[in-house]
């Protein structure tokens, strides 16, 4: 099975390239492919921008592709950034920039409690799509730390392997975060639909 992986996010091609290795499933990229496109995320919802993004880029290369929608919410803020956490600075946001406002705004905020949650879709050229959603939960610290990954992992702390995802190998981080058990929800769909062998 040939499989577009659904996103201009280098960090985000690397992990889904990973999780996915080893099913038969052959993931390429939009670079590979020289498809270019730019689809308006408007949704509320991750699940709707990740349904959105997978069928436009599915109908555009004429292959089934996998989108992902991704972001940090954080409780002391509301649930913020949210669907809008890649622009969370800006529309000149930088993953430094995104770090620096997020952290402005917790100053002095006891309460650090947040969640990392990603929507994977998948769609058919037919247009038909299957979404699945990950999450991992976590808390923000007051300073970056770690060089691995990419966003806002130098900031999101596992509490129980008291590490940064910016501290973790690509391995461990690939293993329980909000992508991995989105990917591993959409794998058992399709291995119970028949497109996949278990
Ligand atoms: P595509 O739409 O092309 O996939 P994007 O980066 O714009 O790329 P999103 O709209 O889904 O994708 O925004 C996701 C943002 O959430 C991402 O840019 C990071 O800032 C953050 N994010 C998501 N998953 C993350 C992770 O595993 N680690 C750190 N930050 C993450």
């Amino acid at each position: 099975m040939k499989l577009l992986a659904a996103t201009t996010n280098q960090g985000k091609i690397r992990e889904i390239s990973e999780i996915l290795s080893g099913l038969g499933i052959s993931v390429v990229t939009p670079q590979e492919i020289n498809l270019t496109l730019d689809v308006k995320e408007d949704g509320a919802t991750f699940a709707e921008n990740a349904a959105v993004k997978a069928r436009a880029w599915s109908r555009a290369a004429g292959l089934p592709a996998v989108a992902d929608d991704s972001g940090l919410c954080v409780d002391a803020l509301e649930g913020r950034p949210g669907v809008l956490s890649a622009r969370f600075s800006g529309p000149d946001a930088t993953d430094g920039k995104n770090i620096a406002l997020l952290l402005k705004l917790l100053k002095g905020k006891p309460d650090r409690s947040a969640r990392f949650v990603c929507a994977a879709a998948l769609a058919w050229e037919t247009g038909e799509v299957i979404v699945t959603e990950g999450v991992y939960e976590g808390v923000i610290i007051h300073e970056p730390r770690g060089s691995e990954g990419f966003g806002y992992d130098p900031v999101f702390l596992d509490p129980e392997l008291n590490r940064t995802l910016a501290e973790m190998s690509p391995e461990e981080k690939n293993a329980r975060s909000h992508r991995k058990k989105a990917l591993d929800g959409l794998k058992a769909l399709l291995v119970k639909s028949g497109r996949l062998d278990s």
